[in-house]
């Protein structure tokens, strides 16, 4: 399979992010990267950089208002004082029910808070561009199926599957995944099917499609009444108007042993066989680890190959794409496990 990897990666690396009030390092860190790379080049893969120029399905998938924020954060945080170079910004007011987000006050900080869904989103000068690396490694693979290549795995991080078309949050600020199904679109897939295995709920990339049919969006996930995002990722969401029928949530509890979690997958896998999909995206995030620090579900390395096994199944041009995982030391093993699986 070939894997597309941009060592622009590096320059998104938080120092930390806040947990229960304190600072804690960050999560997402950019060594998850380098032990995916590292491990997939060890097990024989070859590894590409991006070549295309993501700008034009971005704007197809995100508010242009919200990319120029995105872009330009950098700069506007240093205008605020120069001394920021060294910090951190991080938004601290939000504009919930009953407040105006209709209107775009000209402080930085408040500006932060309109586009971002929680404080978790620690950022740095280089965000930007990372960033936008993933998003052109996701169209760079959608352009490599459209030429007849039958897989193709992203390595990407910054992760994407919680920004929306007009927020970031949970460590995402671009979303590679449905940047990856709408460039698919654009290249002539009439219909694609995106399953989300990540631990948390995709709610960004549930949120940008969920009015429409030529994108299913699939997803298992920790039960949003426990679990990050909370606010979104229940059975009862199945898309509106268009798009109705066209969004399946499959939650299970914190603490779900891998043989259920597997069960989920199956009926995961039976809805995308229905929908007679052109080509599947997989979000994969692999913090369904057992050994994963902030999630709660119990896959073991053995199963990613089981997963990437059911995956190849399905018999669709795949687009996978990295998503959380932060048993770093592990992650190398367990994406390259799915990867392998795949290719078998
Ligand atoms: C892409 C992705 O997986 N994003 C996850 C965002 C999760 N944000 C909430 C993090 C909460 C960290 N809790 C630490 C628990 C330590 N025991
Ligand atoms: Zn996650």
């Amino acid at each position: 399979m070939i894997v597309i990897f941009s060592s622009q990666h590096e320059q998104h690396a938080p120092e930390y992010e806040f947990f229960r009030g304190e600072r804690v390092p960050c999560f997402e860190s950019p060594s998850r990267a380098v032990f995916v790379a590292k491990e997939l080049t060890a097990r024989g893969h070859s590894i590409h950089a991006p070549v295309a120029d993501s700008r034009t399905i971005l704007s197809q998938v995100h508010t242009q208002r919200y990319l120029d924020f995105l872009e330009s954060s950098w700069s506007r945080w240093l205008a605020v004082d120069p001394a920021n170079a060294s910090t951190q910004p991080f938004p601290s007011v939000w504009p919930v029910r009953s407040l105006r987000s209709d209107i775009e006050p000209d402080n930085f900080i408040a500006q932060l808070g309109l586009y971002s869904m929680d404080n978790g989103s620690p950022m740095v000068a280089g965000t930007w561009v990372a960033a936008k690396a993933g998003a052109d490694a996701a169209v760079s693979a959608a352009e490599l199926l459209g030429g007849g290549e039958q897989a193709v795995f992203c390595a990407t991080r910054p992760p994407g599957h919680h920004a929306g078309a007009d927020f970031m949050g949970g460590y995402c600020f671009l979303n590679n995944a449905a940047v990856a199904a709408q460039a698919l679109r654009h290249n002539g897939c009439d219909r694609v099917a995106i399953l989300d295995v990540d631990y948390h709920h995709g709610n960004g990339t549930q949120s940008i499609f969920y009015d429409r049919s030529d994108v299913l969006f699939v997803s298992i996930h920790g039960d949003p009444r426990t679990e990050y995002p909370f606010y979104l990722g229940y059975a009862d969401e199945q898309g509106e108007a268009e798009g109705e029928g066209f969004n399946l949530n499959i939650p299970m509890h914190a603490g779900t042993s891998s043989e259920r979690w597997f069960d989920a997958l199956e009926m995961a896998c039976s809805r995308i066989s229905q929908y007679r999909a052109d080509a599947l995206v997989v979000s994969l995030g692999l913090d369904t680890f057992e050994g994963d620090p902030i999630s709660k579900f119990a896959l073991r390395s053995d199963d990613f190959i089981k997963l990437g096994a059911r995956l190849k199944r399905l018999g669709l041009p795949t687009l996978l794409i990295l998503e959380g995982g932060y048993a770093t030391a592990t992650l190398g093993v367990n994406a390259a496990n799915v990867v392998d699986a795949f290719d078998q």
